[in-house]
């Protein structure tokens, strides 16, 4: 039974679920991804919900998925319009469901600007008072890596080891540590 929801929620959404596609056991994991059309989504064998314009998406739909579910991961950059507009409404929208959510979300490079550097910072404060658990990835650390390629590398494997240590089904609501690339 594919028993947890993986909502992959816009253009970084969408890079951090790679690894993830690949890894993880297709029975157990659902991964959805929430986009707009224009983001030239032409990925086969994923599962797709489009954002509109004005940021609305089909919930019904949705919901439809979280029926069945144990728990709820949700994936996103904050500081651009999809994911920091349509993830805290993923959040209530499992937690109307009585399922655990945890985030795993990113923070603006500072050089792109104050104003999506709020946007992000209060919409993260604002998943932390919805989600069980919301790990923070600060993009500014990326400097300190070798290369662009090897940070996103380092990225997604962290993500990976730390969504595989979540036991939902055994114990929902336990808390798992955060690491130097997502921090709680
Ligand atoms: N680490 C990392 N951060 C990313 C990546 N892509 C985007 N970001 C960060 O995530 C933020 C949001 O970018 P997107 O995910 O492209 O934005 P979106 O949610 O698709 O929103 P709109 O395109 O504005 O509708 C950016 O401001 C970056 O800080 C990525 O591949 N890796
Ligand atoms: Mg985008």
């Amino acid at each position: 039974m594919k028993n947890i929801q993986i909502f992959a929620i816009g253009g970084a959404g969408f890079n951090f679920s790679q690894k993830l596609f690949e890894q993880l056991d297709p029975t157990t994991y659902q991964i959805a991804h929430l986009v707009k059309q224009k983001e030239k989504f032409d990925v086969p064998n994923r599962t797709v919900f489009w954002v509109n314009d004005d940021l609305s998406y089909d919930q019904q739909a949705v919901e439809t998925l979280l029926a069945d579910k144990q728990g709820v991961i949700l994936l996103a950059g904050l500081g651009g319009q999809t994911g920091t507009t349509v993830t805290p409404t993923l959040a209530k929208l499992a937690k109307a469901h009585h399922l655990p959510v945890l985030a795993f979300v990113s923070l603006p490079f500072s050089f792109e600007g104050g104003k999506r550097i709020h946007f992000a910072k209060s919409t993260a404060d604002e998943l932390k008072n919805v989600c069980e658990q919301v790990f923070v990835l600060d993009n500014n650390k990326a400097t300190t890596s070798t290369s662009l390629t090897a940070y996103q590398e380092k990225i997604n494997d962290e993500l990976l080891k730390l969504i595989q240590k979540i036991d939902f089904t055994h114990n929902p609501y336990q808390s798992v540590q955060g690491n130097d690339v997502w921090a709680c």
